[in-house]
């Protein structure tokens, strides 16, 4: 079937409007419901319908639950997900929001990698990995994982978390759907510059 967006045809896979669409739902759903009038529940997640006639109604989009749909399946980070009921979608991780995204506590690999920027170095040195303005600091599980997060924000640089000793000296991880780590903070004693 041939899929319209805003009278243009939307090819299947990943292209422009999907990650359009994905930037919004990430805005939405992570950080500001509230710039589309929408609810969220204490666990993330909104209603699909109300979604599309909010967005539609407050920021003159063209939404369609199919759109969305091709959107949560084409995401190259899986960063959303539909509840089985196909009603409610939530973000997978990213919350800048306090939300309870039920996960259950993990013990993490031996090490984790946190892609950074050189620029925050002296400053990840001096007090540690901080969540900043998001809920949780947020680890990959590889390395080239790490350096394209990093790129985000300027000359990237790779950070070894010593994850298993923090786990085992009381740090609580958890692993998102989309298998991204979560941790409240990294202090300066659990990062390497380098592997070892
Ligand atoms: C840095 C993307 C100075 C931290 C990614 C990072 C991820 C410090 C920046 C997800 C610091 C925050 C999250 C300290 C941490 N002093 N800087 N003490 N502690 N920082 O975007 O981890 O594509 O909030 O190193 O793939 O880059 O959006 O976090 O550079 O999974 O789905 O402060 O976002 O996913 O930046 O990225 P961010 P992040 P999506």
């Amino acid at each position: 079937m041939i899929k319209y967006y805003r009278g243009k045809i939307v090819k299947n896979g990943s292209n422009d409007i999907h990650v359009k669409i994905s930037k919004f739902l990430s805005l939405i759903l992570r950080h500001s419901p509230g710039t589309i009038h929408l609810n969220i529940d204490k666990n993330g997640w909104v209603n699909i319908d109300e979604l599309i006639a909010n967005a539609n109604k407050y920021k003159k989009m063209h939404l369609t639950i199919d759109l969305i749909k091709m959107t949560v399946e084409t995401n190259d980070k899986q960063r959303f997900i539909i509840s089985d009921d196909g009603k409610r979608i939530r973000a997978n991780q990213g919350h800048s929001i306090q939300i309870d995204l039920e996960l259950e506590c993990k013990i993490p690999p031996d090490i984790l990698y946190h892609g950074t920027a050189d620029r925050f170095l002296d400053s990840i040195m001096k007090d540690g990995l901080k969540p900043m303005s998001r809920q949780y600091v947020h680890l990959s599980q590889n390395e080239e994982t790490a350096l394209t997060v990093g790129k985000r924000h300027g000359e990237p640089v790779v950070l070894y978390i010593m994850a298993k000793t923090m786990y085992e000296e009381g740090y609580k991880f958890y692993l998102s759907e989309n298998k991204v780590w979560l941790v409240d903070n990294v202090p300066i004693k659990y990062i390497k510059l380098k592997k070892s």
